[in-house]
């Protein structure tokens, strides 16, 4: 499975945690099939719970993801020495909310790192960039966020790092509007990010139809119809240097090699 690898960068001064990184450039590293809607980017999500872990990589500085997806990237010329990463830190996932990014094509010059309780992680990098407008799992997140104040105070989330953050419209799709999301969210009734079986229908409702029937309303391809433009945008994202490629073993073969 091929992924756009979003570089979202530590914007200096860095914060406590990343301190002894500092001189290099530090980036949270999110996987996602839709590079197409990174214009509509108002934030990233990471798990409290989950250990994740800093590593140098040959031309991109210093990565934070999990462990495991350290180790795919270090088979994929991310590091010196194939197969190989050193573990400069490891940090837990609540240490690293509250920080603010710098992520590529997003009209948001600053975004931050929040807490989502539903990442998984034994599948991409364990940090997800966040799309709410066309991404139902992101608008319940962040609707969660904003609409309990308790649980932006459990995690030291302050209200600017979420109030002006708008789901922006980006793609145009046929019935749904153009802010897809908030149209299933509301039609199905979406009470929370832990709604497992509405968000799995929800994802299915936008995916197909954005993907065959969306049209960009932002940047250079605006006006472009998504299927035809999608390999566009992720060859922009890497020449910018906002985004690397990055492969994820099947888990078919993952279990039958061990
Ligand atoms: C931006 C984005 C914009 C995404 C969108 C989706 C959508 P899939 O298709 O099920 O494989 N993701 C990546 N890693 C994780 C993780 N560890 N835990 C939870 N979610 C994760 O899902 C791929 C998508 O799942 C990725 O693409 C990422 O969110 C998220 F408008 O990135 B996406 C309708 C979906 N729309």
């Amino acid at each position: 499975q091929e992924y756009t690898l979003i570089k979202l960068e530590v914007i200096k001064p860095y914060p406590e945690v990343l301190k002894s990184f500092e001189g290099k450039p530090v980036s949270f590293v999110a996987a996602t099939l839709r590079p197409e809607t990174m214009y509509g980017q108002t934030n990233c999500w990471i798990h409290p719970d989950i250990k994740y872990i800093a590593f140098e990589t040959v031309n991109n500085g210093i990565f934070i993801c999990t462990n495991r997806a350290a180790r795919n990237m270090s088979y994929q010329g991310f590091t010196v020495k194939d197969g190989d990463f050193k573990v400069e830190k490891e940090i837990l996932g609540q240490d690293l909310l509250g920080i603010a990014l710098k992520s590529p094509l997003t009209c948001y010059p600053k975004i931050y790192s929040l807490p989502m309780l539903t990442i998984k992680e034994d599948k991409g990098t364990g940090i997800v960039t966040s799309v709410p407008s066309d991404s139902p799992d992101d608008y319940a997140a962040l609707v969660d966020l904003q609409k309990k104040p308790a649980f932006r105070e459990k995690y030291g989330i302050e209200d600017d790092m979420i109030l002006p953050y708008k789901p922006v419209p980006i793609l145009e799709i046929p019935e749904y509007g153009n802010l897809s999301a908030v149209y299933v969210y509301d039609k199905l009734k979406i009470q929370s990010q832990n709604d497992k079986e509405k968000l799995t229908q929800a994802k299915e409702m936008v995916y197909l139809k954005g993907f065959y029937d969306g049209v960009l309303l932002v940047g250079e391809y605006k006006g472009s119809k998504i299927q035809d433009v999608k390999k566009n945008l992720q060859a922009k994202l890497i020449k910018e240097n906002g985004a690397v490629i990055y492969y994820e073993p099947e888990k078919t073969i993952m279990s039958r090699s061990g």
